[in-house]
């Protein structure tokens, strides 16, 4: 392995603003963080709406932090995506736009942004290499997610250049882990297949159904891996690309359904409803930047769906024993 790429910002003594503390990713940087000794700040919904410019420059003038990560977004997977087209443009070119200037405005030292999976075009080489970005068209279900994600990057990336901004963006692929949203009108595919063979199994229904061929291929990272990434690109990245974070290998929709099955003990079968989109046939990013910088993910993908299953079982699940397929 790499050796790790020196510390150039030490988080030491450091306040640092977590923009989005209550999704599944700012819920995995905050335990992260608690490993560093900084100061960790967070500011709630009611009081900030990060859509909202006034708000966003009032909290940053008077907190000033230090270093902030940007971990806010609407988000969703790919029904939310395609059905809240508006929303999903909308909210996330004000997030990153209003979190971005500000943060210059108050003179902060340094900024992580966040892109997503849907960033690259649909039909890009793979993996996916950080060049890949606005080389094609993109996926249609989420291209309205993927164009202000890009619009965020490009902030960073103008920022640095014209105002010598020390802010960088990483490029996760699809996470999953403790704190996801399992409401299978806005779920990714894991949260929803645990959610879906969880109650079938408590019903003792033989057959789930799955959207699309399940011939899709995504990979898997573990937030817990994306959080200690993030931590490791704050203390030691600066540059004007994005960097992928991502485990590194793929699997199928098919074949993620069958292991979540064996992690939830759902012995009954599949049912693809080929009526529903497959959106984009393949993303894996290629990983190579970040593990030539000298960082590894460590959870592999059982591991990590058991873990994340326990949390359903003790935080998300209900006593019914079946869910509601948005239509
Ligand atoms: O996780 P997912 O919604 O995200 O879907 P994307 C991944 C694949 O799983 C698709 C299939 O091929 C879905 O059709 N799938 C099968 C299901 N059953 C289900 C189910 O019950 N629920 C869901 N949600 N999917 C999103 C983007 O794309 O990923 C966002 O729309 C973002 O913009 C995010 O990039 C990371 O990988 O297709």
């Amino acid at each position: 392995m790499a050796e790790s790429a020196p510390v150039i910002f030490p988080l030491t003594g450091r306040r640092i603003f977590v923009a989005g503390h209550c999704g599944m990713v700012g819920g995995a940087l905050l335990r992260r963080l608690a490993r560093e000794h900084c100061a960790v700040l967070t500011v709630g919904r009611r009081e900030v709406d990060l859509r909202r410019q006034a708000d966003v420059e009032r909290w940053f003038s008077a907190a000033r932090p230090e270093a902030v990560i940007v971990a806010a977004a609407t988000v969703g997977g790919i029904f939310a995506n395609d059905t809240r087209p508006a929303e999903f443009l909308y909210d996330n070119l004000q997030i990153a736009s209003n979190v971005i200037e500000a943060a210059r405005r108050s003179e902060t030292k340094k900024l992580l942004f966040l892109g997503s999976s849907c960033i690259y075009p649909r039909l890009a080489a793979q993996p996916m290499v950080e060049d890949a970005l606005l080389s094609g068209p993109l996926e249609p279900t989420n291209q309205w997610y993927a164009v202000a994600k890009i619009a965020g990057l490009k902030l960073c990336a103008a920022y640095r250049r014209q105002y010598g901004a020390d802010f960088i963006s990483a490029q996760p692929t699809n996470l999953y882990g403790p704190g996801d949203t399992y409401d299978l009108t806005a779920s990714h595919v894991v949260p929803a297949l645990i959610a879906k063979t969880h109650y079938a199994k408590l019903s003792g229904a033989g057959e789930v159904e799955i959207w699309g061929t399940g011939a899709p291929r995504r990979e898997f990272l573990h937030v817990d891996d994306l959080a200690d990434a993030l931590v490791f690109l704050m203390m030691r990245y600066s540059g004007e690309s994005h960097v992928n974070v991502g485990w590194g290998e793929d699997v199928s929709i098919r074949e993620l359904a069958e292991l979540i099955a064996e992690v939830v003990g759902f012995t009954g079968t599949f049912r693809y409803d080929t009526a529903r989109p497959d959106g984009a046939p393949r993303k894996l990013l290629d990983v190579s930047k970040l593990a030539a910088m000298g960082w590894r993910p460590r959870i592999a993908l059982r591991d990590g769906l058991a873990d994340a299953y326990r949390w359903f079982v003790a935080n998300a699940a209900t006593s019914r024993d079946q869910v509601a397929t948005p239509t």
